[in-house]
């Protein structure tokens, strides 16, 4: 089965457009879906429950708050052997996640891409998508991490591979794919290309000020990859 967790906070609007989309992509295949909710005060997680659907499983976090810990919480939730992860904006393209969960058959690691064949950055303004290209390249020189895309939060993996690094994992800020990536050294990996849209309501809570904080993970990170 494949288990996929939609990390939230503040995402009322989205939620429901982002499982029906799931549902409709994974139509046929065994999966659940875990919606991991940082006790949004615009009741995301209540949203969610109401919609009422026998695939949807949902998860009120209300302590160690955050997007990566928010994570591995419903990895830890999770039923599956495949375990993914997508943003609840609809900026993830849903459409790739039959091909994800294929590619887990003989890979362990698989990365939704904009950089990757097919892939690209849509309607982002050209300021992001510099941003977003100079952190990709930081993280590719700091960690020497062979990804494209390393700052994607869409992704997918055996569950073997995060129980590999499940103790080892320090989930803080935002780079949760860098840091089971990085740590699990996947034998084999795909990227998949997709097309990133434009956020579907609401605002990002990610990307504006975190260059500095950013910069200071990706250093931690290597430092604890350098001791280990
Ligand atoms: N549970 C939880 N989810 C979060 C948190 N911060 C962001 N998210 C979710 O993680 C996903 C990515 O965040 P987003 O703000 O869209 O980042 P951006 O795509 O980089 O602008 C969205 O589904 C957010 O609702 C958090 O602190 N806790
Ligand atoms: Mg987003």
């Amino acid at each position: 089965m494949f288990s996929l967790v939609i990390p939230t906070y503040n995402e009322a609007k989205n939620v429901g457009p982002s499982v029906a989309a799931v549902c409709r992509a994974l139509d046929g295949h065994e999966f659940e879906i875990v919606v991991a909710d940082d006790d949004s005060p615009d009741r995301t997680w209540e949203v969610a429950r109401g919609l009422d659907n026998p695939r949807v499983r949902v998860l009120r976090r209300t302590e160690d708050r955050g997007l990566a810990p928010a994570v591995v919480d419903g990895f830890a939730a999770a039923q599956g052997d495949r375990l993914g992860v997508m943003d609840a904006d609809l900026q993830h393209d849903e459409a790739i996640l039959p091909e994800m969960i294929d590619a887990l058959d003989t890979h362990e690691f698989a990365v939704g891409s904009r950089e990757a064949e097919g892939g690209g950055y849509g309607e982002m303004p050209f300021a992001r998508r510099l941003g977003s290209k100079a952190a990709a390249a930081l993280a590719r020189r700091v960690l020497k991490v062979p990804l494209g895309d390393p700052m994607s939060g869409f992704f997918a993996l055996r569950r073997e591979v995060f129980e590999r690094v499940r103790d080892r994992l320090d989930p803080r800020g935002y780079k949760i794919m860098l840091e089971i990536f990085c740590l699990a050294r996947p034998e084999s990996h795909i990227e998949i290309g997709y097309t990133f849209r434009p956020r579907h309501a609401g605002r990002s809570k990610v990307s504006a000020g975190v260059a500095g904080q950013y910069l200071s993970e990706l250093l931690q990170l290597r430092r604890r990859l350098r001791e280990q």
